[in-house]
Formats: structure tokens, C-alpha cells, sequence
């Protein structure tokens, strides 16, 4: 009834899976495995059975339980294997061991230790495979295997709603063991049938109530093959399957209560591999069994003779290394005094056209509006594929920007406020920062983050924060905060050209703000602070909005014949702390002014650093430092809290003054004059 050479290929696949997963079981107490393993014996059937039908260009990938998938793709076995070992020669070289195998080459795109996470980004790779279909015609998809416990995760409803919108190229199968770690559904559901929730989406659901791997492969095959001929998908398949083994180690926990007696009875006399080999003669089998287990013998062998890496690997790949570029200046002197958001705006557009794999999107990039007229005509200059408003779906809209990242695009995701950015900080700091340095340099992410911190017009506790410092901490980002209109277009750029993940902030306020910009593009340097004003009394470091009111004090200090040297750092991370230190050995004072809180901030990091550079101080005495940020509390509404909140150039030049003089600051009077008072919001 069945082709003789499907069922022989099933059985080889599973086999395989089940005795490198009994290999691996059998070995963990010797301590050569240093790393959490989740099994998947028992429930093989579904990778299998999914994995099968597939290309090697096509891709899937899974959560932590990812043995089966990488191995049903074709993942590389000794590879795998070497992983698990903590090798070199292991698939990311000892970085991401059984919880985030990834073999791109061979299809497999990465699993993930976050439960869900994979789903929007796989859900990326499709979005971008689609875009490529309509160039070669050639329709490539991809696969997001995933726990029952994953359905439960917002990113993953957020994902179905955007996978549908955009018809993507991508097949959801729900591996539904009925447990995550040890609590059973009932528990966790409050309806028991997933695809319902999913049909809502307006997306064509299948259910395989039984483990059947030959059903579960004719759906793949037959929606593999409608999405090839149809470009369009999403699909989702509900497998019903179940784990042997305890949610994570080797060995089974059936005397443990959170399992019903009955199932673990039911799914071993239901267990596909037995089926499947009595489905073939004994001496088939036995063939297949040796050809099994000498893979396996080959790929311990592998593993033991591997190394382990040591200190010249541990900084490998933490971001990709940078291009460089050839254009660093604008080729002819054509510049024109611009807004910063009409510099972000012609920097976009240069991109755009530049490099057809740049592509925007975000809440109301398309409006009418265009994010305060950064994004305006784009879209009608570059299509709707390229230029996309979102869903309110921060979190999943993230993923699927860097799944894209992933498969090759160039994504400029935009946030109209910062705070917003806390809804993505999964897929920002648990995959963006990581992929590259923990699937060893087998993915990379160029996405860009544009966001923007509101203030004035009573933007409050949750439309004016300001986060770099948090973004900061990560290794594998950048952050950029640019305070001028020719800064803003050159940091774009770069941004956007850089391999790495950018946070690129904008402040609300600097968008009016006027400078030169060239007409042409042009590159500025990642990571290169800018000294705005030189003078030898004070070296002033201003963050984002704060360069303009540090601007303010230096006129303010100067009436006082006190020069301040003002350094915009604009690059956060990587920080030119040598501009700094330079100035510091000058002046012999520091004044930090942060355009946000000073707990564990932007400040914290430039003075410590300071002074790790220049720890005997000046000529044997102790620099004089001094920080200013954001008042110890969250932000008022009301102007007259509102002006006490943020430093000014009046507060920021009373601060200097008291520093170079010894003088207290009440000593100082000055006008503070503001631009806030000619903003007319509403946002
Ligand atoms: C976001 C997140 N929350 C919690 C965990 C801890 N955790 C690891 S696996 C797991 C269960 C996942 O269940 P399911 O998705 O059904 O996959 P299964 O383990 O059954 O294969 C949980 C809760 C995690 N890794 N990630
Ligand atoms: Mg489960």
C-alpha cells in the first residue's frame, strides 16, 4: 500500500533519530554531555514525517527539543553530535550545544531555548523567501516546528495573524505531546482544540490525532506542494504525539504524577518506528540498523576526537566584523541646511534605492503621516512590499524583521516610541544579539531599529522613556543616538550597510533641529564620538537630545569665560571612550549629561571607563566628576514636574560652573530658554 522506498526512508530517518537519542541518553552520566538535552524518543514521528517531504533549500526550525527536527532535515550528525561534546568541530563550535542546533546550510535554521521565539522568526524567513519567489518564481518555504506550550505565547498568535495577512510561504506543525515540562493541557488550556483558535485567523488547519507518520507526510506533501504552485500559504498541522523520557535528561519519570498511566501504554504500542519496521523484511531491517549505527558510531568518534575551544574563540563572531566602505564622504560639497527628519528621511530613500533588499516597516509607517514625515512617499516610491505598516505586534513583528535578517534582507523596523521597545525585548535580546555568536556565524542579523523618545506636550510615564542604557548592556547589538541632521543621515547609513543589529534612537525633539547634510549619501564610521565644541576647562559629554542643551550651557559658561568642550558620543555601543579620555586629560573635569536615568546608565559606563583609562588621575590629582540625567523618578505629566525632570542648559551649565570653580550652584543665574515652548505636540 505504501511506496516500499518512502517507508525504508522513514524508517532509516527515525531509526536514526531514536538511537543517536538512546546514544546520547546512554552517555549523559559519563559527564561528556555539559549541556541540558530534551529528547524526543517517542515522539520522532512528526519530525519525520514533516521534515521528509521538504527540500534541503527549504527550512524549518524548532525549540529546545531539536534533535529530531535538525536530524530529519538533514542536519549534519557528526556535527551535532561534536555539539553535544562542546567541540570546535561541533555545528556552532561548542557556543549553542543541544538547545539551539542550527545547520543552515542543510536547512535547519535554529532552535531556541525561549519557548516560541523561533515561530516569528521563521515566519521572517518565509516573508523574505517570498519576496525572492517573485524574482525567480521559484517558491521556497519554510517549516516552524514548535510544543503544544508554544500556542500558549502571545508572539505565536501575533505570528499566525501576520503569517495570514501576508499569505506567507510557511507550514506551523504543533508537536502536541499534551505536556510541557509537567503540566498536562487540561491545565493549560481552556479550550482543548488549537486549531480552532487558529481557523480564526482565516488560516487552513489540519489535525493528526494519532501520531500516523504516513498521514502526517501526505498533508505535508500535498500543502508543500500547494504553496510551491500557489506562492501562498500559511498552513498549520496539530500532530498528537507523545514524550517517553522526562521533560529534560535521559531518563523516563513515569512513576512521576503529573502523567496519566494509560498514555505512555497507549503511544509505545502505537510507536511508529515498530511499525514501520514491520513493514519491512527482517533482513531490510537489519541492514538499516547496522548502516544506523555505524552513522552513529562515526559521529561519537567525531565528537571525542574533536577539541575544545579555548580563549581565542570565546570573542569569535560576537558581532560580524565591518565592511568597510568605500564612501565615507559625500562625493561633492552639495550640502543644504536640513531637518534631522528629512536627513533620516533622504537616508532611507538613498538606501532604498541603493539596495532593493532594504525594506521598511512598522506601526503607521504608510499613513499619511509617515512617522512625523520620515517615511513619507516611500512607499509610493518603493511598493508595499517594501514599505508596510504592522499589526500592533511588537514582539512577533520583531522576530519576523530578523528572520528576514536572517535570510538575507535588510530590515528597518520603526517604533514611535521607545517604550514600545519593551514589548519586543525577547526577540531583541534573546535572538537578535545572539543568533550570530551562538549558531557560530551560520546566520546574520542587519536590522535596524528606529525609535524614538517622546517629550513635552505631557508625554508622561510611558511615551518618553528613554532606554539605550538597556540595550547597551547586550553584547551583539549597537546603539546609535545621533543629535544632528548630518549625523542622522550618516549613522543611518552605516546602520543600515553594518552586518549587526542596530538600535538606532531618535529623540522626538531634535527632528525640527536644522543642520548641513549632503545631498549625496554618505557613510559615517561606527562607533566614533564627535566633538561639537572644543574648549579646556570642562569636557561636557551629552547624550541625544541633551548635546542641545549642553549647547545652551556652553553659551551660558562661556559669558562666565569658561570653555567647555562639548563631545556628542553619538555611538553608544561601540563608545569612542578615547575621544573622551583625550578630552578629560585636557580639561582635568567631567561632566556626564544623559539624556536618561543615571541608575546602571549611559553615564555609569562613560565615567567607569574614564577612569579604568586614567585610574592615577591627571598629574596625581583626581578628575572632577560630575553626571546629570533624568530626575530618580518616573516622568510627570504636568509641565511644571515635567521642566524639573530633565537637566537644562541652565541646570547643566550651574553643574559645570560649580565643577570648575568650586562654587556652589545657586551661585549661578541664568534664562533658560527652550525649544519646548514652540513644540505644539499633540505627539
Ligand atoms: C518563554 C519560556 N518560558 C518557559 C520556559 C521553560 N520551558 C522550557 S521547555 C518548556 C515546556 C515547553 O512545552 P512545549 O512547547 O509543549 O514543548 P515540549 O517540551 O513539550 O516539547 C518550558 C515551559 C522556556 N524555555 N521559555
Ligand atoms: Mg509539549
Amino acid at each position: 500500500m505504501y511506496d516500499l522506498k518512502l517507508v525504508k526512508r522513514l524508517y532509516k530517518n527515525m531509526l536514526l533519530v531514536r538511537r543517536a537519542e538512546e546514544y546520547i541518553a546512554g552517555v549523559y552520566f559519563t559527564d561528556v554531555i555539559k549541556s541540558p538535552i530534551h529528547l524526543s524518543i517517542g515522539q520522532e514521528a512528526v519530525a519525520i514525517g514533516a521534515c521528509d517531504p521538504l527540500n534541503k533549500d527549504d527550512l524549518v526550525s524548532n525549540s529546545c527539543r531539536g534533535h529530531a527536527t535538525y536530524i530529519a532535515k538533514g542536519g549534519n550528525l557528526n556535527a551535532m553530535m561534536a555539539e553535544l561534546y562542546g567541540k570546535k568541530n561541533g555545528c556552532a563550535g561548542g557556543k549553542a550545544g543541544s538547545m539551539h542546533l542550527a545547520d543552515v546550510e542543510n536547512g535547519v535554521l535554529g532552535s531556541s531555548a525561549i519557548v516560541g521565539t523561533t515561530i516569528p522568526v521563521t515566519a521572517g524567513y518565509a516573508l523574505a523567501l517570498k519576496m525572492e519567489a517573485k524574482k525567480t518564481g521559484k517558491q521556497r518555504l519554510t517549516v516552524a516546528m514548535f510544543g503544544d506550550g508554544a500556542t500558549e505565547e502571545g508572539a505565536f498568535y501575533e505570528t499566525m495573524n501576520f503569517a495570514a495577512i501576508k499569505k506567507l510561504p510557511i507550514i506551523f506543525v504543533c508537536e502536541n505531546n499534551g505536556l510541557a515540562i509537567h503540566s498536562p493541557l487540561k491545565k493549560r488550556w481552556a479550550t482543548l482544540d488549537v486549531c480552532d483558535r487558529v481557523k480564526s485567523f482565516g488560516i487552513k488547519t489540519h489535525r493528526v490525532d494519532d501520531g500516523d507518520i504516513f498521514k502526517i507526510h501526505k498533508i505535508m506533501s500535498e500543502e508543500i506542494a500547494n504553496i510551491r504552485n500557489n506562492k501562498s500559504g500559511p498552513v498549520f498541522i496539530e500532530c498528537i504525539t507523545y514524550r517517553w523520557l522526562e521533560h529534560v535528561g535521559p531518563t523516563d519519570d513515569h512513576h512521576e504524577s503529573y502523567r496519566d498511566k494509560n498514555e505512555l501504554k497507549f503511544w509505545q504500542e502505537h510507536d511508529q518506528l515498530k511499525r514501520l519496521a514491520s513493514m519491512l523484511d527482517e533482513g531490510e531491517c537489519l541492514i538499516i540498523e547496522k548502516e544506523v549505527e555505524q552513522e552513529i558510531e562515526k559521529a561519537a568518534e567525531f565528537a571525542k576526537k574533536g577539541e575544545f575551544p579555548g580563549e581565542a574563540e570565546l570573542h569569535v563572531r560576537s558581532y560580524v566584523v565591518e565592511k568597510k566602505h568605500n564612501l565615507l564622504k559625500s562625493k561633492t560639497d552639495n550640502s543644504r541646511l536640513i531637518r534631522y527628519v528629512d536627513a533620516l528621511h533622504e537616508a532611507l530613500d538613498q538606501e532604498m534605492s541603493r539596495d532593493d533588499k532594504v525594506f521598511l516597516f512598522g506601526l503607521d509607517v504608510d499613513d499619511h503621516k509617515g512617522i512625523q514625515g520620515s517615511t513619507l512617499g516611500l512607499p509610493e516610491k518603493f511598493g508595499v512590499d517594501r514599505v508596510f505598516s504592522t499589526p500592533l505586534s511588537e514582539d512577533s513583528m520583531t522576530g519576523i524583521a530578523i528572520g528576514a535578517a536572517m535570510a538575507g534582507l535588510r530590515p528597518v523596523h520603526v517604533h514611535i516610541r521607545m517604550d514600545f521597545m519593551l514589548l519586543c525585548m525577547n526577540q531583541l535580546i534573546n535572538m537578535a544579539a545572539k543568533a550570530h555568536y551562538m549558531y557560530d556565524g551560520q546566520v546574520k542579523v542587519p536590522l535596524v531599529v528606529r525609535t524614538m523618545i517622546g517629550r513635552s506636550w505631557g508625554q508622561g510615564a510611558q511615551h518618553s522613556q528613554a532606554l539605550h542604557a538597556l540595550f547597551m548592556h547586550i553584547p551583539g547589538l549597537k546603539v546609535v543616538a545621533p543629535s544632528n541632521a548630518y549625523d542622522a543621515k550618516g549613522c543611518l547609513i552605516a546602520s543600515i550597510r553594518d552586518d549587526n543589529p542596530v538600535i538606532f534612537v531618535e529623540h522626538r525633539l531634535l527632528y525640527g533641529i536644522e543642520s548641513y547634510v549632503p545631498e549625496d549619501e554618505y557613510v559615517l564610521p561606527i562607533g566614533k564620538a564627535r566633538i561639537i565644541k572644543s574648549g579646556s576647562d570642562i569636557t561636557i559629554v551629552a547624550i541625544s537630545h541633551m548635546v542641545i542643551e549642553a549647547l545652551r550651557a556652553q553659551k551660558h559658561l562661556e559669558k562666565l569665560e569658561i570653555a567647555a568642550e562639548i563631545i556628542d558620543p553619538v555611538w553608544l555601543r561601540p563608545l569612542d571612550i578615547n575621544t573622551i579620555v583625550v578630552s578629560v586629560k585636557k580639561t582635568g573635569r567631567l561632566l556626564v549629561v544623559d539624556n536618561a536615568w543615571l541608575n546602571c546608565g549611559a553615564s555609569s559606563e562613560i565615567i567607569t571607563q574614564v577612569i579604568e583609562a586614567l585610574p592615577g588621575g591627571i598629574n596625581g590629582k583626581p578628575i572632577a566628576i560630575i553626571r546629570m540625567g533624568f530626575a530618580d523618578v518616573t516622568c510627570p505629566t504636568v509641565r511644571s514636574l515635567e521642566d524639573l525632570f530633565y537637566p537644562n542648559g541652565c541646570t547643566i551649565a550651574a553643574k559645570a560652573y560649580s565643577l570648575v570653580t568650586g562654587k556652589s550652584c545657586k551661585d549661578f543665574v541664568c534664562d533658560n530658554d527652550t525649544e519646548i515652548d514652540a513644540f505644539k505636540g499633540p505627539f
